[in-house]
This record gives C-alpha cells, structure tokens and sequence, in this order.
C-alpha cells in the first residue's frame, strides 16, 4: 500500500477545503445492508443455475453476510424474504445474525412466487386471493417484531398482460385498502419502504409503476410509509437522482436498493454499468443532509441503503463484497464535491461551473483514502482479496451442490 498516494490526496483535498476526517467518519457511518436472496442460487427464465457452496437453509445465507460485513466492516444487517426465509423460530435466526455480528434488516414479503397470485395478489379480483396476501403481508410485520426489526421492504409484482385484463381503478383501491390494514398493525416506530417498478412480471401495466404512484400511496398511508428506490427499476434515460432529490425534498425517500442495470431489471453488480449516476445519487442526498429543513436533514440521514441483487453467473460473496466496495467508492468521490463552489457557480448562472464543480470530484482517485479507511477499521485493505485467502470459499465448498435459490 502506498501511503504516498494517500498523503497526496489529502494534501489536494485539504487545499481544496474539503474536510478529510469528516470525509473518513462518514465512510466509516455508511451501513449498506446485503439480501439473503443475494446469497442464494438464482437465474433468469431460462435457466437457474447451481453453484458449489450455495447456503442451504437462511442460517448459512446469513453466515455469508456475516463474511461481508467482516471483511467490510459495513453491512452489519441482513434482509430477509418470507418465505424464503421461513423457519420455525425467527427468534432463533435473530440470535443467529446477532452471533455471527449482524442483525435481520429489512422483512420482504413475497407476493409473487405462489400459484394463487398468477394475476395479482393484493390486487387479484378474487376477494380469496386478496386475503390471503393480506394474511402473509401481516404475518411479515410479525416476523419483523420477533427478529426486531422495524423495516418492512414491499415490493409489489401485480400487473396485467393486456389492455382490459382488469380493472385498472378497482385494483388501485384494493391495493390501498390491503396496505392500509398492513400500515395500521405497523409498531410506532416501524417503517414500510414501498418499492415501485414499471414492468416484469407484468408486460402491460404494474399496479405500483412508479415513484408517483408509491409516492402518493406512502402520503394516503402515513408517516411510517416511504419511498424505496431500486435503482435497477426505472426505463431507459430516467433521471433517477432528481426522483432521489424530489423524494427527500418530501421527506419520503425511505431507502434504496442498489445493482446497476444496461436495459432492464439485471440485477447487475452495483457500479459496474453507470458508476456517475450511483454518485449523482449521492450527491443529492449530501446536498439534501444539508438543507435548512431538519426534516429533510432527517430523512437524508436515515436512508436505508440496501443491496438488491440476484446474480446469475457469478460466485455470490465475491460479488457481493464487489458491490458494497463500489457503492463505498460513489460516496466517497461525492464526500469530495466541493459544495461552496457548486452553489456560487449556481447563483452566478454558472452552468460551466457548476457541472465542473460536481464532476470534478468524480474524477478524483479514492482507492488510497479508502484504503486507509479500511485499515483504520480494522478490516482488509483489499476485502476480495482477503476473501479469497480466508479458506472460506473452500470451506463453503462442503454444503454442496444444490442450496437454496433465491
Ligand atoms: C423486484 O424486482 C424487486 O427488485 C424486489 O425488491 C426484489 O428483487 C425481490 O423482493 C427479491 O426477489
Ligand atoms: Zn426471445
Ligand atoms: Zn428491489
Ligand atoms: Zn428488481
């Protein structure tokens, strides 16, 4: 490591007036929570593919987060998805998570993998149907409470194949009328992050489409109910920060979940298809932390940031540890944005200025700060590296082929 290049970046951002032990704790601060589903074998409809070493029940995913967070020091929770993560006692998978370092995060309930809900769940004309959602979307808040979690992570695939399939306006009421049962046995202090997306399963329309349409669901139920971006859901060309910067301005951007995305919903290793928009993101939740409303400063500040990937061809852990290294990389280079200069360059009409003022920082190398970030953490410098040397990519090796999927 070279600690040349480390002094040399602090001495450039220093005299730039960036503040690098600020920098540093916020770094530090960023908890990036992994999913369960990510840890498990996955595929796309052609083919779901078995890898060696694939989790076999949710204790053995949650011990692959458990590496991550060890080797990153910074994804000290695990989402869960019911009933892919069903067990007996949800209790016993808390302690389980508490022993190996980390906690449950987010409880995803699944509205999508069950016979009954080919044509919608929540939304499905069958009041049978609807009920039955209803009951597994209740039994999540319960499973929340017993692994003491207050975030529950909906994200809803109804939808319709063809024009006049359904009743477009019948199913929004009952996609209303079930959240707000769900919303109302929510704890004080619970939070249910509504997830939008515009197509698949559905190829015509998708009962929650966009961030509007959670946006205005989350205002009908409440305070506790929010926005949850997944980056990977908008159509080609969105511009996905200012939905980021709209929703934070309302104080209803709840969370995030992050892959990259080249044309649909890939589900791609974060920071690998467009790393300027993850730090655009970014650079709107710095800006919005520090806006003169402590309402917005709240919101910014409690953003739960999530990972949401299901990989197809590559080795699970690496990638995942991949994806929280790139998210790390985004913030840091947006930690680097000199904010004095953007905002003179915005009231001067600067527009040269102004988008220098921003890219400006995108450019700048941050692997040496991160790296002494990592070291003063007390974690790997180089965390893939350390995963490959640790035994336990060879260890995992004694589950076998044909765990878990998803
Ligand atoms: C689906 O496209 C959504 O991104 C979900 O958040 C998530 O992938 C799902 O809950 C896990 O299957
Ligand atoms: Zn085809
Ligand atoms: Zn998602
Ligand atoms: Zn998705």
């Amino acid at each position: 490591m070279s600690d040349k290049a480390y002094y040399l970046f602090e001495e450039i951002q220093t005299n730039r007036g960036i503040r690098i032990d600020k920098v540093k704790e916020k770094i530090k601060k960023l908890a990036i929570e992994t999913p369960s589903w990510g840890y498990g074998d996955s595929g796309t409809r052609f083919k779901v593919f078995q890898k060696a070493g694939i989790p076999r029940n949710a204790f053995e995913k949650i011990d692959d987060a458990a590496m991550v967070h060890r080797l990153t020091g910074v994804c000290p929770s695990v989402a869960i998805h019911i009933p892919w993560d069903k067990v007996e006692d949800y209790g016993q998978l808390a302690e389980h998570a508490h022993h190996q370092g980390l906690r449950i995060g987010a409880v995803n309930p699944n509205l999508f993998q069950d016979n009954d809900y080919m044509l919608g769940s929540v939304c499905n004309v069958d009041p049978i149907v609807r009920k039955k959602a209803l009951a597994h979307l209740l039994e999540c808040v319960q499973v929340a409470k017993e692994v003491q979690s207050d975030n529950i992570s909906l994200w809803l695939a109804d939808g319709t194949n063809y024009p006049g399939q359904a009743n477009l306006r019948q199913r929004k009421h009952w996609l209303y009328e079930s959240l707000a049962e769900l919303y109302s046995s929510l704890l004080p202090q619970m939070r249910l992050f509504i997830e939008y997306k515009f197509f698949e399963p559905a190829f015509y329309h998708t009962d929650l489409a966009d961030w509007g349409m959670a946006f205005h669901l989350a205002n009908q139920l409440g305070q506790q109910a929010q926005v949850l971006v997944d980056t990977g859901h908008h159509a080609q060309g969105t511009n996905v920060e200012h939905i980021v910067s709209y929703l934070l301005d309302e104080q209803k951007l709840g969370g995030f979940h992050f892959n990259s995305r080249k044309y649909a919903d890939d589900d791609l290793i974060v920071g690998t298809m467009n790393p300027y928009e993850l730090f655009l993101i970014f650079y709107q939740i710095l800006d919005a932390e520090q806006d003169v409303d402590a309402g917005v400063r709240k919101t910014a500040e409690n953003i739960a940031y999530m990972i949401d990937q299901s990989h197809v061809i590559e080795p699970k852990i690496p990638a995942m540890i991949r994806s929280v290294m790139n998210v790390q990389t985004q913030y840091a280079k947006a930690l680097c944005i000199d904010f004095v200069k953007v905002r003179q360059a915005q009231l001067e009409n600067d527009v040269l200025g102004a988008e220098n003022a921003v890219r400006e920082a995108f450019e700048f190398d941050v692997s040496p700060l991160l790296r002494v970030v990592r070291e003063e953490m007390g974690v790997p410098v180089d965390p893939l590296q350390a995963y490959e040397a640790s035994g336990y990519p060879k260890q995992i090796l004694e589950r076998g082929v044909g765990g878990a999927s998803w």
